[in-house]
Parts: structure tokens; C-alpha cells; sequence
């Protein structure tokens, strides 16, 4: 066997000379200076903090990558069935203190930075954020590649190398400006496999003819070729030697650098057009949150990263040579949304008219291998692609489409021969003009589970987008995995005094690997001290907010105010304008009052963040109604600090890290059943802030678990949504009065140029409010009253935010991963290798 295959003097020499884990501070110095001088080629005299990073980021690495190639030879020799996560976004945030907290020497480096003059914090601060994601998509695959290694699961993660991740957000004037996100400067956390590619065809034709035993076949023909590259990112899980592997490709010219023949007849242009078209295809993130938009590139980049991870997949599993009727049992691939579909008819199509298999026994193996996750019901995110573009492209998919969708729909006939409507209803091809591809029904028709991402969301799935499959199918290829985050990132890392503080009480950090031991500390919840100290780390983490906003903006907080915030993407189902409008009333309110009506009223900090598709035009207007109204208001003398108003500009990952620390009350406020799950909804409480919520997504979960005495419910339920968008059109609707007061200060211009704004007005007044902040506003302004009534009472404040915490264990995103486990993948952790390296196993 391969393992006694290497010699005992070798075997020695190679454990003799790998990288030992830091014992002390001084090894720490001792490798970073080594690559501070080495790989970089600096010195003691140039070492700013950007150098001291690299030093120090390398001499993690060194560590990682032990056990990274420790537990890829562990998996392999284990020989068990692998999850593969596709994902389009992977959100990754910075690498190099999560890096540190997992292989848990961040207190060793910390002395050894010291040591060499440099702060910690500053180092961290030096990283880019790997951004290659638009938001809780993206962010949930980090979160459960994070998870999947804690839990020792042989799992990777398949995604794109884009060159530039989400866009810079900067406001100019009050409008949102989009800046290339270049982030690969210095990357020392990706390792280019430049052995490791794959050939991706494009466009072409099908070729048809009849084998010796007359068998028909088909081969895809002609076209253009790309090349895919990997590369490779290593993700450690916490406590554990296990590291994971993130794979990423990259595209470029498969014919060489450029063409030669050109160059030398002097088309210097021409000659590198070909290799510029290539790398267009992993060049850039598409920027839209829940909004599809059918272009070609788009279709292309899918294609491009399903082609090439499932190669890599098939090559994996070929290289064990079972039988490819164990492919399923072997392997399972889950489709982050229908970003992934193509991967359905790639498998297939590899299957048959590469490894000559009958149609049935390859369609059972795809069906068996793949599962669905769905994020959202918004009809504007549903992808379809056009059958012409799709011909044009693909034209052997496309065929395979046409026959899995054949086949389909004669058993859907077979089963229900009365029902004439459903076969048009269910059909992958929707008989429009032009025709379309519906992605989602090809995943579900794919793939033997389809998940939604919290509970209501998976009910809104069966009844309404999926409701016929479920007529087909019957509940059971249907089911609910509610979403989770990393309590690693977002609760040690992220609020690092609160996570000892609750490991003081618990005696250790076991809760971070068991989120339910976070219920432990409901018994310490009169504990005096205990209490002062909670609060004390929220008020330090309002005050690190605030000189950020200090030093960014000029705009000076109170940290002592209630500090409200909404971050996330700019979507109008997220209502970020019904936010802003309550922040006009609440001004005109304060406006009114006499000098003693002020004295009771609770000084209000409103922080809100988030990037809008570039074209997506309302969102860019509600960031500019919002920075418009946070001029007026924080530089009117009558308010002073009992309102501030402002917008942080290019909210990613880093900056969620400091900003849900600190946060009061936090707004999660979608129209009911809009949402589908929403995570950073979890991130804030578990950091001991409470919620503004409607009942939508997980936060009616959060609700079930922290009880409905925590949380700050208001608004109108899913189920009255239509009437209620009915009423908007047919009924006798009157806009609610506080907010047509709102519109009247916008129209006569106290924030400036009413026509900018007259299109958001107007969608509530004349277009039939589609996302219902007319209906909620009454009841959002009382709630808005109620949590200032709740905050003057700091006892019960502190004793509800404690308990909150205490009852989130639920929401670590590793239950979830154990649900997926189980329930859709099937598959068993693999023990972890002792190494010498970076972790001491227990
Ligand atoms: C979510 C998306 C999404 N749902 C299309 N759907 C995209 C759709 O580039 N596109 O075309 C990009 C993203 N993102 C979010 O997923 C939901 O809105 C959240 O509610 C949910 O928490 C998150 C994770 O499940
Ligand atoms: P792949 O599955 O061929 O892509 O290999 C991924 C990783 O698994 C390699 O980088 C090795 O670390 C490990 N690996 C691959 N083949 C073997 C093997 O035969 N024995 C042990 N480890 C292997």
C-alpha cells in the first residue's frame, strides 16, 4: 500500500524536519523574521506593519499547510464519501485571525509581535478581505466551510477566482461611487495549481452516429477551449488539525500566453485578445444581490466553474477505482442555489457520452448525488436562461436538458393523467417568447433533497414556487435546514471580552465547539458582577464604533445613546426606507418638543451600511435619501445627541466584525416572507444585542428560542401579505398619516432636491407600495417607542440581553452542517490525524 510504500529513513527525515508548532513566542519571531528577510526580501529598516502581516501571515501558513496536507492524505487514505459545497460566493473575510484562533496561538504571536514592536491589532488590520461574495449567500458557504472542518468532515469547497471581488463602496456627494475591489496583490493564503487544470468548452456543435452495436451517441464538437486553473485555499477548523481545502479557478488562454503567429506579423493587439477573452471569464463578481440578469458571461462563468470542478470530482473519485455505481455513495455535491444547476447535465453528460453509460444508470447517479439548497422565493431572483443562448453555448446541455426534461414530464403525465395544466406548469422549459430554461425546477428535478433556509421560508417553498413538485414528488424530497453562523468568527474573533467573559463562567471555551453550553449562563444572570462586566463590553465596543465614525466622518456619537443599526445589502424587500422614513419622524418629532419633553427622550444613534447593486437604482436612492437626512439632522443645533443619523460606507466582512459587537438594537424589518432566512440577525444577538424584527426568516425562530419577551416583533404576517397588496390596488387605501407627513418634508425639499427622492415616494403612494411600508410604519414607529421605554430600564435591558445569548446555541452554523450531515449528504467525520504540528489534540 501507498503509506508503507516510503522508507523508514525518509519517513524520519520528513518528521523530523516539518514545522513545529510555536512553543514560544520567540519561535514565532524566529519564522516571521525569517520570511520578513527571505520571501520577502526586507529587513529590520523597512519592516512597516504591511511587511510585519506578510511575516506573520507566512509563518501561519507554514503551520496550515501541515496539517492541510495531513488531512487530504487522511481523507484519501480514509477512503470515505466527500461533501463538495458549490458555491458562486464564498465570503470569506480575512484569513489571518481566524487562522491564529483556530490553531489557537493568537496569544503567542500577540507577545511575539509585541516583542518585535508591532501591535497585533494594527497587523490584522493590514489584511484584504477575500470579498467574493454579494452578502448572506456568500457569507453562509464561509460560515459552513468553517464549520465542515471543526467537524472533521471530508469536505471541500468549489468556487471562482475572481480578480476583483464585490466593488468599494465610496460616497460622494451622498452617492454610493463603485471601486474595483483589486485584492490579490498580496495573497499568501491561496497557492496556484499550475498542474492542476482542465480544459472548458464553449459553443460547437453535437455530433450524432451510431457505434458498433448501433448504439446511438453523441459527442460535443468544435467550439473554443478554456483553460481552468485551481487554486487552492487551505481552511483550518478550530481545535482540530483538520484543514480543508477551498478550491478556486481561475481562467486563462488554453493555447499558451498569446498568439505568437500574430505577434510576430506585428497584431500586437489581436495576438493577446484571445488570452484577455479567456480571463474576462473569472475577472469579476457579479454584484447582484437576489436579482438575476441573464448575460452571457454570466452563463459562461457557471458553466466554466461546474465543467471544471466536476472533472476534478470524477477524477478524485475515478482515482479509487470503485465501480460508478458507488459514485453516489462516495460522493455528494450540494448546489449552492441554482447558481450550480449546469453541474446536473455535466455529470450526466459525462457520464454517457464520456464513460459510455446507458441513460438510466447515469441519471439515477446524478439524482442521487446532488441536493438543492434554495435561498429565496423573490420571483426576480429566479434564474432562467434563454433555450437560444443556451443552444448557442452549450448545445450537447441543452439536448440533455431537453431529454431529462422529456422523461420527466412523461411520468408526470403517467401519474397524473387528468392534470393537462401541470405538465406546462412543471416543464423545465417555460413556453415563453423567448423560450427560457427554468434553473430551479432542472435543480429540484436533479437532485434527490431540496432544502429551504429557515422554517417559514421552506413552507413558503412547498406552497408556493415549488408547490407542483411537491404534487409529484410528495413532501418528502422537501425539507428545512435552518441557517447557522460560526460562533468562531462572530463571537470569539469578533467580540473577543465577551467570549472570555462567558468562558470565565463556563470554565473554558468548550462552547465554542458546543453553542448549546451557552444556556449555562442563564444561571449567572443576577450574578452582579458578572452583569457590569457585560455591560461594560458593550460600551467599549460602542466606543471603538465610535471613533471609527469619528475618524471616518467627523460625526461625533454619544456612546451612552442607544446604538441602532442596519447593515446589509440595499434591497427595497429589506426596507431600508422604511428605516430612513422612521428616522424623519422621529425627528419631527423631537422637533416639537418643549425643552422638557426633550430631557426624557432617549438619545438615539441610527447606523446604517450596505452596498446597492450598481444598477439597481432605487437601492442607490435610498443611500442617498439617508445620507441626505443624516446632513440635516446631525447638523441641527435642536437635536443634538438625541438623533444622529449615519451611513458607514463599504460594509463587509471586517467591518460586520466590529459593528455587531456594537450594536443596541439591530433592524431586521423585511416585508413578511421576503427574507428568507437572514443571518446576520443571529450574529447580532448572539452578541448580546436585541432585535426590531417583522416575523420573517429565522428571526421567527430566533423568537421560539430566545423567547417573545426578548425581541421587538411589529408588523404585518406573511400570510396577509397579498390581501394586503390587493387592498393597495383595488381597495379603499389610505397612506398612514405619520408617514405622509414624512413624505410632505421630503417633497418640500428639507433634504434637499425632492425630485431626487419623488421615485421612492411615489412606489409607496401611486405603485402600490409592493413592499407594504405604508401598512407597517404605525406599527414600526410604536415598537421604535417601546424599545426606548425598555432601553431606560437598564436592568431589564441587561437581564434580557444575557438571556438572549445564553439561549442562541441553536444558531451555530455546525448544528446546521450536522443537519445537512445527516439528513441530506449522508456522510461521517473522519478522526482528525495527530500531528506534532499545529494543534495539541486532547
Ligand atoms: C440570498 C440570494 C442571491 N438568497 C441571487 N438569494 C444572486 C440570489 O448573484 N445572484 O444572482 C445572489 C444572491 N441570496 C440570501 O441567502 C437570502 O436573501 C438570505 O435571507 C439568506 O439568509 C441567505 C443565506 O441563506
Ligand atoms: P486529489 O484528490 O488527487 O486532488 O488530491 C488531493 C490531495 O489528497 C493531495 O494533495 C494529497 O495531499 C492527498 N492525496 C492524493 N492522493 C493521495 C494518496 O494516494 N495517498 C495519500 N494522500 C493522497
Amino acid at each position: 500500500d501507498v503509506q508503507s510504500s516510503i522508507p523508514e529513513p525518509q519517513r524520519e527525515a520528513w518528521t523530523k524536519f516539518a514545522p513545529q508548532r510555536f512553543a514560544k513566542a520567540e519561535d514565532f519571531q524566529r519564522d516571521a523574521v525569517r520570511h520578513v528577510e527571505t520571501s520577502l526580501a526586507r529587513s529590520m529598516y523597512n519592516c512597516d506593519e504591511a511587511a510585519m502581516y506578510a511575516g506573520t501571515a507566512l509563518a501561519f501558513r507554514d503551520r496550515l499547510v501541515m496539517d492541510w496536507n495531513k488531512t487530504q492524505q487522511a481523507h484519501t487514505f480514509a477512503d470515505q464519501k466527500r461533501i463538495y459545497y458549490l458555491s458562486l460566493e464564498f465570503l470569506m473575510g480575512r484569513a489571518l485571525d481566524n487562522a491564529m484562533l483556530n490553531v489557537q496561538q493568537k496569544d503567542v504571536a500577540a507577545e511575539g509581535l509585541s516583542g518585535l514592536g508591532f501591535r497585533m491589532e494594527d497587523i490584522i488590520e493590514q489584511e484584504h478581505d477575500a470579498a467574493l461574495g454579494n452578502g448572506g449567500l456568500g457569507r453562509l458557504a464561509a460560515c459552513f466551510l468553517d464549520s465542515l472542518a471543526t467537524l472533521n468532515y471530508p469536505a471541500w469547497g468549489y468556487g471562482l477566482r475572481y480578480r476583483y471581488g464585490i466593488f468599494k463602496q465610496e460616497i460622494v456627494d451622498g452617492y454610493q461611487v463603485e471601486v474595483p475591489d483589486y485584492w490579490l496583490d498580496f495573497n499568501p493564503w491561496e497557492f496556484a495549481r499550475h498542474d492542476v487544470t482542465v480544459d472548458i468548452q464553449f459553443y460547437g456543435h453535437v455530433d450524432k452516429w451510431q457505434d458498433e452495436n448501433g448504439k446511438t451517441k453523441c459527442s460535443w464538437e468544435g467550439g473554443e477551449i478554456v483553460k481552468a486553473v485551481a487554486f487552492d485555499v487551505p481552511v483550518p477548523g478550530y481545535g482540530t488539525s483538520t484543514t480543508n481545502n477551498l478550491r478556486l479557478w481561475g481562467s486563462k488562454a488554453a493555447s499558451g500566453e498569446f498568439d505568437f503567429q500574430k505577434f510576430n506579423s506585428g497584431e500586437y493587439e489581436s495576438s493577446v485578445a484571445d488570452q484577455q477573452r479567456a480571463e474576462t471569464i473569472s475577472a469579476v463578481l457579479y454584484p447582484n444581490d437576489n436579482l438575476e440578469r441573464g448575460k452571457e458571461l454570466r452563463l459562461k462563468q457557471q458553466y466554466f466553474w461546474c465543467a471544471a470542478s466536476l472533472s476534478d470530482i470524477v477524477r478524485r473519485f475515478k482515482k479509487t477505482g470503485r465501480a460508478w455505481k458507488e459514485f453516489s455513495s462516495q460522493t455528494a455535491i450540494q448546489l449552492n442555489d441554482t447558481h450550480p444547476t449546469l453541474a446536473i447535465p455535466e455529470l450526466q453528460r459525462i457520464l454517457i457520452d464520456i464513460e459510455g453509460l446507458e441513460w438510466d444508470e447515469a441519471w439515477s447517479i446524478v439524482h442521487q448525488t446532488f441536493a438543492y439548497t434554495n435561498h429565496t422565493v423573490l420571483p426576480e431572483a429566479l434564474e432562467k436562461w434563454s433555450v437560444g443562448l443556451m443552444q448557442h453555448l452549450l448545445p450537447r446541455h441543452l439536448q440533455i436538458i431537453y431529454e431529462i426534461n422529456l422523461q420527466f414530464l412523461q411520468y408526470v403525465e403517467r401519474t397524473f393523467p387528468k392534470d393537462r395544466d401541470l405538465l406546462g406548469r412543471v416543464s423545465i422549459i417555460e413556453e415563453s417568447n423567448p423560450k427560457m430554461v427554468r434553473m430551479a425546477f432542472l435543480a429540484v428535478i436533479g437532485s434527490h433533497k431540496v432544502n429551504g433556509v429557515a422554517e417559514l421560508h421552506s413552507d413558503l417553498v412547498k406552497t408556493t414556487i415549488l408547490k407542483d413538485f411537491v404534487k409529484v414528488y410528495g413532501p418528502d424530497k422537501f425539507t428545512n435546514v435552518t441557517n447557522g453562523i460560526t460562533p468562531r468568527r462572530w463571537l470569539h474573533q469578533a467580540n473577543p471580552r465577551l467570549s472570555a467573559l462567558i468562558a470565565s463562567k463556563l470554565g473554558g471555551y468548550d462552547f465554542l465547539k458546543d453553542l448549546t453550553l451557552l444556556n449555562k449562563i442563564e444561571a449567572h444572570v443576577d450574578d452582579a458582577e458578572f452583569r457590569k462586566e457585560w455591560q461594560a463590553i458593550k460600551l467599549a465596543n460602542k466606543e471603538r464604533l465610535a471613533r471609527h465614525v469619528h475618524e471616518t466622518t467627523g460625526i461625533t456619537l454619544n456612546p451612552k445613546a442607544l446604538f441602532d443599526i442596519q447593515v446589509k445589502r440595499i434591497h427595497e424587500y429589506k426596507r431600508q426606507q422604511l428605516n430612513i422614513f422612521g428616522c424623519i419622524h422621529r425627528y419631527l418629532a423631537i422637533k416639537a418638543m418643549s425643552a422638557e419633553e426633550k430631557k426624557k427622550v432617549v438619545p438615539r444613534v441610527t447606523i446604517f451600511g450596505g452596498k446597492a447593486a450598481p444598477g439597481y437604482w432605487m437601492a442607490k436612492t435610498v443611500i442617498h435619501l439617508i445620507n441626505k437626512v443624516g446632513d440635516v439632522i446631525n447638523n441641527d443645533p435642536e437635536v443634538g445627541d438625541l438623533l444622529k443619523v449615519v451611513f458607514i460606507e463599504d460594509y463587509n466582512v471586517s467591518k460586520a466584525e466590529f459593528l455587531v459587537p456594537a450594536s443596541d438594537i439591530s433592524e431586521h424589518i423585511s416585508t413578511a416572507g421576503t427574507e428568507a432566512s437572514g443571518t446576520s440577525n443571529m450574529k447580532f444577538v448572539l452578541n448580546g444585542g436585541l432585535i426590531i424584527g417583522t416575523c420573517d426568516g429565522a428571526n421567527i425562530e430566533i423568537t421560539r428560542e430566545i423567547g417573545e419577551n426578548n425581541i421587538f416583533l411589529f408588523g404585518n404576517l406573511s400570510e396577509d401579505v397579498e390581501e394586503l397588496r390587493h387592498n393597495h390596488v383595488f381597495g379603499t387605501y389610505q397612506l398612514n398619516e405619520s408617514l405622509a407627513k414624512v413624505f410632505d418634508q421630503i417633497q418640500n425639499g428639507k433634504f434637499g432636491d425632492a425630485s431626487q427622492f419623488s421615485a421612492l415616494v411615489n412606489a409607496i403612494v401611486d405603485h402600490g407600495d409592493f413592499y407594504l411600508v405604508s401598512d407597517d410604519f404605525e406599527s414600526y414607529c410604536q415598537t421604535q417607542d417601546l424599545i426606548d421605554e425598555s432601553y431606560k430600564n437598564v436592568d431589564e435591558w441587561t437581564t434580557k440581553s444575557i438571556t438572549s445569548v445564553a439561549r442562541m446555541g441553536f444558531f451555530s452554523s455546525d448544528r446546521c452542517i450536522d443537519e445537512y450531515a445527516e439528513v441530506i449528504w449522508n456522510i461521517e467525520p473522519v478522526a482528525p490525524t495527530k500531528t506534532d504540528f499545529a494543534v495539541d489534540l486532547a
